[in-house]
């Protein structure tokens, strides 16, 4: 009887272990969310989403880029959101084998424009709607060692062209640090967009314990844009997956967030002109906070720049165990098989050809 109650109670605590996970706020909506499985009845069809450039969907997760240099991969919702107020919970997992070197990061957009990949965490520049970033190589000495990410947001208008050699500091609304890459716990980024104002937070230990990463008000955003989530490798990668993601209501305030809320409105309004009315339908994107004068922060870190051969051996120094690339693998024993083709193909050609006929010619009498 009491083995039956432990193997009850170690059965509940091993269901509850696979149920747990934060769950959104309010009611989630289907066509904005993602869900397993992922595509439809054996088909290559993912109801409601794209799937564009590198990134390939399997059946636990989708892959935006794979833990290869150059690669670049986004899925885009296919509808609008019409609704004013919404909140995504985006699960989420960055690994790969690098032990130092490793990147780019990936960004979530509510975006005007849908479908196009670019240079900004593999999509395109000059957006008009809001970025958010998960810079995992920090071009400027802003991250601590150990796996840190610099987490930020940028509400534009069309009009800037996101700055990477200043890993878009001083074009934010707001930021944070925290460690998301490589980690045994679940990692989730949830993004909250209600009365105007924009706050994200983060959870690592799977329980809903959520940790703030930025709360900042005046954020207008027109309704009906896009949503999408992007990523880039480049001379470092990384494995950059999305798991799920569920747009739902968000929730209320708390009495803590409301009067934060009002505090921040007051500072802006002492400090930012032409602040859109609270109940204003815009038609642009703007944010109080860019307008405040910002600073280049920090040093500039050295260029990272490596051949795929460099590469290698860096992550071979790392104590990596490489799979291999095997499209370069691949590349390089057709290289040389054609090299011996051409070889034997001019060296039979030489001696038919010139030999056996200078030959012929010399004993020709
Ligand atoms: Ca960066």
């Amino acid at each position: 009887m009491r083995v039956l109650a432990v193997l009850v109670v170690m059965g509940t605590a091993l269901l509850a272990g696979v149920l747990a996970g934060p769950e959104p706020s309010g009611t989630v909506r289907r066509q904005h969310s993602i869900m397993k499985p992922y595509l439809m009845g054996g088909s290559m069809v993912m109801p409601y989403w794209d799937f564009i450039g590198n990134a390939v969907v399997s059946d636990d997760f989708i892959r935006l880029t794979p833990d290869r240099q150059s690669k670049r991969g986004a899925i885009w919702n296919t509808r609008p959101i019409g609704v004013k107020e919404w909140e995504i919970t985006l699960h989420f997992k960055i690994h790969g084998q690098g032990k130092a070197l490793y990147g780019d990061g990936f960004a979530l957009w509510y975006t005007q424009q849908r479908n196009t990949l670019g240079n900004v965490f593999g999509s395109r520049d000059r957006w008009t709607g809001l970025g958010i970033f998960v810079d995992t190589y920090s071009n400027l000495e802003l991250q601590r060692s150990g796996g840190g990410a610099y987490v930020s947001a940028i509400v534009n208008d069309g009009k800037i062209e996101y700055d990477h050699d200043q890993d878009g500091t001083h074009q934010e609304i707001a930021s944070c640090q925290l460690n998301l890459r490589n980690l045994e716990q679940e990692t989730y980024m949830r993004v909250i967009y209600r009365k105007n104002t924009l706050k994200v937070l983060f959870n690592t230990n799977g329980n809903d314990d959520w940790r703030t990463c930025f709360f900042v008000a005046d954020v207008f955003l027109p309704r009906g844009y896009f949503l999408g989530v992007s990523a880039a490798t480049g001379d470092l990668a990384d494995n950059h997956d999305v798991i799920s993601l569920a747009l739902s209501d968000p929730p209320a305030f708390t009495r803590e967030e409301r009067e934060q809320m009002q505090q921040m409105q007051e500072q802006d309004r002492k400090t930012v002109k032409d602040i859109p009315d609270a109940d204003a339908d815009v038609t642009k994107p703007f944010a109080a906070s860019k307008q405040a004068p910002r600073e280049h922060v920090g040093p500039k870190r050295k260029k990272v720049s490596f051949s795929k051969t460099a590469f290698k051996k860096i992550r071979h120094q790392a104590g990596d165990v490489d799979q291999g690339d095997s499209a370069m693998g691949g590349w390089w024993m057709y290289a040389v098989l054609a090299i011996m083709v051409v070889g034997g193909v001019a060296g039979i050609y030489y001696k038919t050809q010139v030999v056996d006929k200078r030959n012929a010619q010399r004993f020709a009498f």
